[in-house]
């Protein structure tokens, strides 16, 4: 199979998953499911050709496990602005949480604390190393280290999605620290 052609294909279903379904006229339900063979169709109209094999290779070999497959359905792990339901339930989160970003967004984050920007969550991580390459697709990373277990006390919510990654509505400048 031809690499490339995978990370692209992967890329391409992302953003179809998350954030622009109507670009290629599929629907997600309110959990963000859709039909493989519907996708698949929908991919190849569009000039995005994926076999079924490809499919479960990208599935199955996607470092950041980003897609579900489960009973003829897809969808995204996490990372929607499409408004959607994952239905996770909230769990306890570590002590402390990483978040990854760069420079030039700390004075905005120190004042406002992280919000969700584009997306339905702030995204953390439980180790630093995820965070580093997060921060990095920005510039030179700078990892924060957010007091979860102080959150959780005064009752903010944490869900962890399918693939490890920690999701919170927004996290107050009080529990920022630099890591
Ligand atoms: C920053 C990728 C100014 C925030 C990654 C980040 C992750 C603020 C950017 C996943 C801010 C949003 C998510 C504030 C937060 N003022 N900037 N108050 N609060 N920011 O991409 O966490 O490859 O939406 O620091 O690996 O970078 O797509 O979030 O830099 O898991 O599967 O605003 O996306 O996964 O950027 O990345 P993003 P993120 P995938």
């Amino acid at each position: 199979m031809d690499e490339r052609h995978l990370v692209r294909a992967s890329k391409f279903l992302s953003r179809h998953l998350r954030h622009d379904p109507a670009r290629i006229g599929i629907e997600l339900d309110a959990q963000g499911w859709t039909g493989v063979d519907e996708l698949l169709a929908a991919a190849a109209r569009h000039g995005m050709a994926i076999s079924r094999e490809e499919l479960d290779a990208i599935v199955a070999g996607n470092d950041k496990r980003r897609f579900a497959l489960r009973d003829g359905r897809i969808r995204a792990n996490q990372g929607h602005s499409v408004k959607v339901d994952l239905d996770l339930t909230p769990s306890d989160p570590p002590a402390v949480l990483y978040h990854g970003t760069t420079g030039r967004f700390l004075a905005a984050i120190r004042e406002e604390g992280l919000k969700p920007m584009s997306r339905h969550d702030v995204h953390l991580s439980p180790d630093r190393e995820t965070a580093v390459r997060v921060g990095s697709r920005r510039g030179k990373p700078v990892v924060l280290a957010v007091d979860a277990a102080a959150m959780a006390e005064r009752g903010h919510r944490f869900f962890v999605s399918e693939n490890g990654v920690w999701l919170t509505a927004h996290v107050p400048a009080w529990a920022i620290a630099d890591d």
